[in-house]
Order: C-alpha cells, then sequence, then structure tokens
C-alpha cells in the first residue's frame, strides 16, 4: 500500500535523521531544527534538517510540520 511517504536520498545511513533513535524526526534531533520558514508568501513553524553531502552542507525544510515520523524520510544510500 502506498503511505504517501517520500524517500530524502542524500549521503549515507551512518548519520540518520532520527539521531536519538526515538522514532520521531524533531527538534531533539542533532541534524533537526524548528525554523520560521515561508512558502507561498506564509510563515509558518517548520522542521529543517542539516542535510550533509560530500564537502557541502544544505537544508531541506518541511513547511508547517514540526515533526515526523523517523520512518517517513531517511538518509539513502544509492549507488
Ligand atoms: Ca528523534
Amino acid at each position: 500500500m502506498d503511505s504517501g511517504a517520500f524517500r530524502l536520498v542524500v549521503g549515507d545511513d551512518s548519520v540518520p535523521l532520527d539521531g536519538n533513535g526515538d522514532g520521531v524526526i524533531d527538534e531533539g534531533d542533532p541534524l533537526a531544527t524548528i525554523g520560521q520558514a515561508t512558502f507561498d508568501g506564509r510563515a509558518a513553524a517548520s522542521l529543517q534538517l542539516e542535510i550533509n553531502h560530500s564537502s557541502s552542507t544544505g537544508y531541506a525544510a518541511l513547511f508547517g510540520i514540526t515533526a515526523i515520523g523517523g520512518d517517513v524520510i531517511r538518509f539513502r544510500v544509492e549507488v
């Protein structure tokens, strides 16, 4: 069954987004923070995920979401 989940494919799974292993990605995890993000002219508290890949670091924001299940998004190695 399609759960509607999506994949974020970056880096490797040695640094999981659910860093504290409690099953939820939220501000309690080292690579996640909550910040104000804007989208389509609106602002909302949003989960911001630090993405380290090769020699660069970027961020992905989940607009309007402050916590999400650790099984929904994860790093995954694709070779
Ligand atoms: Ca967690």
